[in-house]
């Protein structure tokens, strides 16, 4: 796996910055003044009662404006708030949803990636490193219906912590694809299991991680968005178990329904097999 200070900010933090700029998402956002002073209001007077609390020092405050201004030139605000926020956001908007779980997004989704029928298989390097891992499971509606026009979008690291569009070198769609379902709602992903993630060191949020004493660790995780025509859409991430980093993901967004159970393939191929199935709301 992947040492110390491989990742750069530069490649990883920054381009999540660049991406989310680009998107478009920044263009749709309107939040009405009623929302934006009683959020910005209730954040400052949050932050007020912290200084006060931990009486908090002219060294302490200057060094977080430092640092604040340093997130920004690094580029991190994504990676920081998908971090230390996007967990919240996420339990507070998906509380009511039936069927499937959800987890958070986190920075490196990218949209429109190659269209696969199932069986897919995910692009891969000539000798691309790490144990196979075949994903199959089957969409069903909440009344057990299997569900027409059902998509897997995947996306997740290779075997040193790295995702293809957030890291040199890499082919653009490396483990990345949008999987169609078949008409019963099955579908099946041959692809390798990724390794653990270390989130990028080197910029302002590795220097925090640092200076508090904390680690940069997320166990290792595959990026899924579930859809279907008619259908809530989920976005989620599934664990392996015995992963040290399980039970303190530095994202927090590790939930037990998440966990996935592989098993030895059932078909004699090499490497392991995970069941998952889908159950979509209606929208
Ligand atoms: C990741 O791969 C990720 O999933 C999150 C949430 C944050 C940083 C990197
Ligand atoms: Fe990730």
């Amino acid at each position: 796996t992947r040492k110390e200070n491989e990742g750069t900010a530069v490649e990883a933090g920054s381009k999540a910055t660049e991406r989310f700029t680009a998107s478009g998402k920044l263009a749709k956002l309107d939040v009405p003044k009623e929302r934006v002073s009683l959020l910005a209001g209730a954040a400052i007077k949050a932050i007020n009662d912290i200084a006060v609390e931990h009486q908090v020092t002219y060294e302490e405050y200057n060094a977080l404006k430092a640092w604040l201004i340093k997130v920004g030139t690094d580029g991190e605000w994504p990676l920081f708030l998908d971090v230390w926020l996007e967990h919240t956001i996420e339990d507070v908007n998906s509380q009511e949803r039936p069927g499937a779980v959800g987890t958070i997004e986190g920075p490196y989704y990218v949209p429109d990636s190659p269209v696969l029928p199932t069986p897919a298989t995910l692009q891969m390097r000539e000798d691309e490193p790490g144990t196979p891992l075949l994903f199959k499971g089957r969409f069903t509606d909440t009344d057990g219906n299997p569900l027409q026009g059902a998509q897997v979008e995947i996306w997740h690291a290779d075997a040193n912590g790295f995702y293809s569009q957030y890291a040199p070198e890499l082919p653009e769609w490396l483990f990345r694809g949008t999987v169609k379902a078949d008409e019963n709602g099955y579908f099946e992903i041959n692809t390798k299991r990724p390794a653990p993630y270390q989130i990028p060191t080197d910029g302002a949020c590795g220097q925090l991680i640092g200076a508090a004493g904390w680690h940069a660790w997320r166990p290792a995780h595959i990026h899924i968005k579930v859809s279907a025509p008619g259908h809530q859409l989920v976005t989620q991430q599934l664990y392996f178990p015995g992963d040290p980093h399980n039970a303190d993901d530095i994202a927090s967004a590790v939930k037990p329904e998440l966990m996935l159970d592989p098993k030895p393939r059932t078909d004699g191929g090499a490497g392991e097999e995970v069941v998952y199935d889908y159950v979509l709301a209606k929208e």
